[in-house]
């Protein structure tokens, strides 16, 4: 907002002065009529001083050019001096209500528009490549903005600070002693859910020495059967396969002897209630210590948007995301953390079982979402 004093003879020449210097969107803040400076003021006839603000960041439009033309055509150009006649006091507050309604729309637009840095601009530019979604890379670049402004900080290690936090903690599993830990891998069909399964009970077994066994509740296709039991029985794992809910308790209660069992579902759409209350069952039934929604990162922002929504009535769970070997950014991993407010648990990179999995490690992914490393 640039604010400026004028003096002219009269009102009609004051406003000719304003239009000329500051533009057709100029607002008059005050009014009033002035005597000459020195002796001889006393002889002359008054000047009129008006005080004129403009918005140099407001686009200019049609309509206000208008109006505001027949504004100045409207103000009466011989008043009576040194009095503020009441037209005149409706006049200013009128111009002050716009003044109010400028300084709020800009305000807006500010928001809307942040002038970011150069600096902070490249990075808002490209978190948005990278697939995080613009909403959430608005409010990284706002912030990282914000803090620069204040602190000579790099911007670019402020934004992969920002990134990490919102990544959050990872979450490592952890186990329970002495007890049978169930846990239970649900998310839509396609996503690696099974080749995940496969892959943590290979992991727990040969790296952390655990005693493991599967279930399988996805008996509805022949090769998702198949698909299971030829991972199983090349890492000497126990499969049971349950085709109803009495078969899960059996299941469950013959892998008592088991450390972690790890129960495999089948992927139907969340949408579905009827799936909804028999994946609800399996929790329950199963007494999952653990729920993992697996969820592959090359789904596009709005179906992961809806699928997590889908999914909310699962009070608790932690995040695999699979596939980020089909993918050259992971920004769409802070796009989902960001939308289910869940941790993450474990990242899979590949289609080897058991090797292609990994612990979520926040710290390289916010690398490669910043783009200090590669996502691999
Ligand atoms: N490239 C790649 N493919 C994967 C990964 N995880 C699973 N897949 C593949 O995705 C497809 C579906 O996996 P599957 O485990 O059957 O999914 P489910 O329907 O959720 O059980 C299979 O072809 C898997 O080999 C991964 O991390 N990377
Ligand atoms: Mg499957």
């Amino acid at each position: 907002m640039i604010v400026k004093r004028f003096l002219a003879d009269n009102m009609q020449d004051a406003m000719r002065k304003i239009s000329e210097e500051m533009g057709p969107e100029a607002v008059i803040l005050e009014q009033k009529f002035v005597r000459r400076k020195g002796i001889t003021g006393y002889f002359k006839k008054k000047q009129v001083q008006v005080v004129a603000a403009y918005d140099p960041y407001r686009p200019i439009s049609q309509d206000s050019n208008k109006e505001n033309a027949q504004k100045a055509e409207a103000t009466p150009a011989h008043k009576e001096e040194g009095t503020f006649g009441s037209e005149q006091a409706k006049q200013l507050l009128e111009i002050k209500e716009l003044v109010k309604q400028l300084t709020e729309k800009s305000r807006i637009a500010a928001e809307a528009e942040p002038r970011y840095s150069l600096e902070v601009q490249r990075i808002y530019k490209s978190l948005v490549e990278r697939d995080v979604s613009e909403e959430l890379a608005k409010e990284i670049a706002d912030k990282a903005q914000a803090i620069t402004a204040q602190k000579v900080l790099d911007a670019r290690a402020v934004a992969r600070q920002l990134v990490l936090d919102r990544l959050g903690e990872p979450y490592p599993l952890k186990l329970k002693k002495l007890e049978q830990n169930v846990l239970l891998f649900a998310g839509s069909t396609g996503a690696g859910k099974t080749t995940t399964v496969a892959k943590l009970a290979g992991m727990l077994k040969f790296t952390a020495n655990l005693r493991v066994g599967i279930v399988n509740t996805d008996t509805y296709r022949i090769g998702a059967m198949e698909h299971i039991r030829i991972f199983a029985d090349l890492m000497e794992i126990p499969l049971i396969m349950a085709y109803s809910e009495e078969d899960v308790e059996t299941a469950i209660k013959t892998l008592a002897d088991r450390d972690v069992v790890l129960v495999d579902t089948a992927g139907k759409s969340a949408r579905d209630r009827e799936y909804q209350k028999e994946l609800g069952g399996l929790i329950k039934l199963t007494k999952a210590s653990e729920v993992f929604l697996v969820l592959s990162v090359s789904t596009s922002k709005k179906s992961c948007k809806e699928l997590i929504e889908n999914y909310s009535f699962i009070e608790d769970y932690k995040l695999i995301i699979t596939k980020l070997d089909e993918i050259e950014f992971p920004g769409n991993v802070l796009n989902i953390v960001e939308y289910s407010k869940k941790r993450l648990a474990y990242v899979t990179v590949g289609q080897n079982v058991p090797e292609d999995i990994r612990e979520a490690d926040t710290q390289k992914l916010a690398g490669s979402i910043i783009g200090d490393n590669s996502p691999h």
